[in-house]
């Protein structure tokens, strides 16, 4: 069983700010693929052949496939542990900001209210050429693109390579991130930008950055703490070692 440092436990009961980074791994052990190493392919494609607006307008069936398949496979699966421990985290610690990476949702079933989304949400879509929200789900099952009243295309309501993500949440998780005394990064490669700069300018701030991923990462010869191991096994062990059950 990994050992908590006593540092992070006294953070944590101390109520200090609070900010969190997760990204496709806390989703492993509730059965997504994460983007990258082994389970990285969809039909032999990467995410950054498939997650581009060029891919979509060179081959939009192609895309809308690799999002309907995932839509099937987070339809089908359940939050884990680590999502629900970081749903009773935001519960204890009033200035507590949980910011992802992820589109699949399992945040918000778990229990979490207040969700800074960077790359979107994938049960929301949007038309590429008037821009309408289309906030209900699409049938998994639809394989033709969906058509818009103004006869655009409907993409998923995503963050793709060469996109801005929305301006107004970045710039909440950069607050949050130079605000914070304690600063977790969860389950990310931590190599897509601007994402990955939020951890860097925490510590930066002068937080205590603590890494939790299964594998070394960039990010981990910076940072305070590396907790080896699965989020789903870590972060239930923090909160029952704080007393935030
Ligand atoms: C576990 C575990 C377990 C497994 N427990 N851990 C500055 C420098 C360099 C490049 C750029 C830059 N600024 C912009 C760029 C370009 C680009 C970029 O970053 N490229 C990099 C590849 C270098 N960024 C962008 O284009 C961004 N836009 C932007 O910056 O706009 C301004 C701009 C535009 C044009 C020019 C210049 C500036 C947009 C990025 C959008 C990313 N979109 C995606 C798809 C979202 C929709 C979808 O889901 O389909 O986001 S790509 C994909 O990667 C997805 C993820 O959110 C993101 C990050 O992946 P993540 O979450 O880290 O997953 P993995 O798979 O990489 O890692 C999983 C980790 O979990 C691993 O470490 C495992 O070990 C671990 N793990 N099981 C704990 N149980
Ligand atoms: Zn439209």
């Amino acid at each position: 069983m990994v050992e908590i440092p006593q540092k992070i436990k006294e953070l944590l009961i101390e109520k200090v700010p609070v900010a969190v980074l997760t990204g496709a791994g806390i989703s492993a052990e509730s059965g997504v693929p994460t983007f990258r190493g082994k389970d990285g392919f969809w039909k032999q494609h990467r995410a950054e052949e498939l997650a581009t607006v060029d891919a979509f307008m060179s081959d939009p069936e192609l895309v809308w496939g690799w999002y309907q398949y995932r839509r099937g496979i987070v339809n089908s699966v359940e939050p884990n542990p680590g999502h629900f421990a970081l749903a009773l985290m935001e519960k204890a610690i009033e200035d507590f900001t949980l910011i992802t990476q992820n589109v699949d949702n399992l945040h918000a079933r778990a229990g979490s209210t207040d969700i800074l989304e960077l790359h979107g949400n994938i049960h929301r879509n949007k038309c590429i050429k008037c821009g309408a929200v289309y906030s209900k789900e699409v049938d998994v099952n639809q394989k033709e693109v969906p058509e818009c009243e103004c006869g655009g295309m409907i993409r998923p309501d995503v963050v793709w390579f060469g996109e801005m993500l929305p301006q107004q949440t970045l710039q909440s998780a950069f607050e949050a991130a130079e605000r914070a005394e304690l600063f977790f990064s969860i389950g990310t490669s931590a190599i897509v930008q601007p994402a990955a700069s939020l951890p860097i300018a925490a510590k930066r701030h002068g937080a205590c950055l603590v890494e939790i991923n299964v594998e070394s990462t960039m990010l981990t010869g910076y940072a305070d703490e590396f907790l080896q191991g699965a989020s789903g096994d870590i972060l239930p062990i923090i909160i029952k070692e704080c007393g935030f059950e």
